[in-house]
């Protein structure tokens, strides 16, 4: 009798919708092992975590809730983001190739929403397009979406509905589908996280969604640099970094000390003899790409967007360039017309991070400086898309706690040297064929 009560109080709650997961951290927290279902290796979410499930009959449920929220974009600066389950990005969804995956979303925006899974082979009515493939979910309302997880792979989801408001106010989230097979293309460590952009004006907390090209805060997973965990990992892991962009322009993501091959898009996994070297690559709007690499140089190695504007904080944008112009005096005209101008470079950007921290300038609340991490030997000249990778000998499989700064072995770091410098030549150099270009001849000292 007491085994009739169970199955049928058990029946009871499964018939309920499964319980709402939150997080409110802003760190990585440690990759989700399996309890239940397939077994599978599960990825790290830098800057965020991985959504629990449950199974019920077959099924793995997930239960995701579109919400506003607040995330530390880094610390001294809190955004108003959109999201799910408390933090923007949401939480990674991880499943294995052939899992039966039921997403419970529940609308709790003041504007109606849906969520485009992004790359994936379902029936075209759970694709998430309002309006062409299925109704709006309207504030206060719960969808189903159903479906097979067909190919493994990298992906993402997002709404398809005010698309553009809802991506920038921070609507998106990854999804992993691990193959069937956890021996098919092993490796060590396997991070993941999304591009994306804000807009939001020094001192102020909410994006503006309108922008269309001239975002001011260039982050991943919803974190500029200093606020970005350090990639760990360990000497000789073979490491994966699965990446998605959903800003509006592209990033060419550079590694420094090793070199990687491109092993995986949206569209799949990518066969070995098709693979090339590189230290760069471009991920494209819209595009997912996985990049592998085996860690075997030990240090703390630069992992950044090289589009060099994308590597500034807010304060950054919309500043002349003052290289070489002598500001005393043009500062004070200047501040009596613009009380908040802030003067930049006069011998380049970088004497701004030291000067902000000299006078400790007052910048608008809630702001980050442009340029804000500092290193073992002082500024490092960035934010935005920048971190680190930390590779280490010795760590154990799940530690990715930050280890500090790279010990350097004596004599292998760049130094001053205490000689003179020797008296710079110039050759003047003539343009033979080009009769408009007059050269200067030197004038003064020789009495002509
Ligand atoms: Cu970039």
């Amino acid at each position: 009798m007491a085994g009739v009560a169970i199955s049928s109080v058990s029946k009871v709650a499964m018939a309920a919708l499964p319980e709402i997961v939150t997080s409110d951290a802003a760190t990585t927290q440690p990759p989700l092992h399996p309890t239940t279902g397939r077994p599978y290796n599960p990825v790290v979410t830098l800057n965020g975590w991985t959504l629990p499930w449950r199974m019920n009959n077959g099924v793995k449920e997930f239960h995701l809730v579109a919400e506003p929220v607040v995330r530390e974009i880094a610390p001294g600066m809190k955004a108003h983001l959109w999201g799910y389950n408390g933090q923007s990005p949401g939480p990674t969804i991880e499943v294995v190739e052939g899992d039966r995956v039921r997403i419970y979303v529940t609308n709790r925006l003041p504007e109606r929403t849906s969520i485009h899974w992004h790359g994936q082979r379902l029936p075209n009515g759970m694709d998430g397009v309002t309006g062409l493939t299925q109704p709006a979910i309207e504030p206060g309302k719960t969808f189903v979406y159903e479906f097979e997880a067909k190919r493994p792979g990298t992906f993402m989801y997002h709404p398809h509905a005010d698309e553009m408001l809802q991506m920038a106010m921070g609507m998106m989230g990854s999804w992993v589908t691990h193959p069937k097979d956890p021996n098919f293309m092993p490796v060590d460590r396997d991070f993941i996280f999304l591009l994306n952009a804000y807009d939001i004006e020094p001192g102020s907390y909410t994006p503006k969604t309108n922008t269309m090209l001239d975002f001011n805060l260039w982050t991943w997973n919803s974190r500029a640099f200093p606020g970005i965990d350090s990639i760990v990992v360990g000497k000789n892991d073979r490491v994966r970094i699965r990446m998605g962009n959903l800003t509006m322009t592209n990033h060419p993501i550079h590694i420094h000390g090793h070199e990687f091959e491109v092993t995986g898009t949206d569209g799949g996994w990518i066969p070995k003899t098709a693979r090339w070297p590189e230290v760069t690559t471009d991920v494209a709007v819209g595009q997912m790409r996985a990049i592998e690499f085996i860690a075997d140089a030990p240090g703390d190695w630069a992992f950044h967007c090289h589009k060099s504007h994308h590597t500034m904080n807010a304060m950054g944008h919309d500043v002349p360039t003052l290289i070489g112009v002598k500001q005393g005096d043009l500062i004070k005209k200047i501040g009596k017309l613009v009380p908040d101008y802030m003067p930049m470079g006069e011998t380049g950007m970088s004497e701004m991070t030291d000067m902000a921290e000299m006078m400790d300038m007052p910048i608008p609340e809630n702001t980050l400086p442009m340029m804000m991490g500092t290193g073992p030997f002082g500024a490092i000249d960035m934010g935005g898309m920048f971190t680190t990778v930390k590779v280490r000998d010795g760590l154990k499989r799940d530690d990715y706690k930050n280890p500090g700064n790279y010990k350097h072995p004596a004599g292998t770091v760049a130094h001053a040297v205490d000689r003179e410098a020797p008296p710079i030549e110039r050759k003047n150099t003539v343009s033979t064929n080009d009769a408009d270009v007059k050269v200067r001849k030197p004038t003064g000292h020789s009495g002509h």
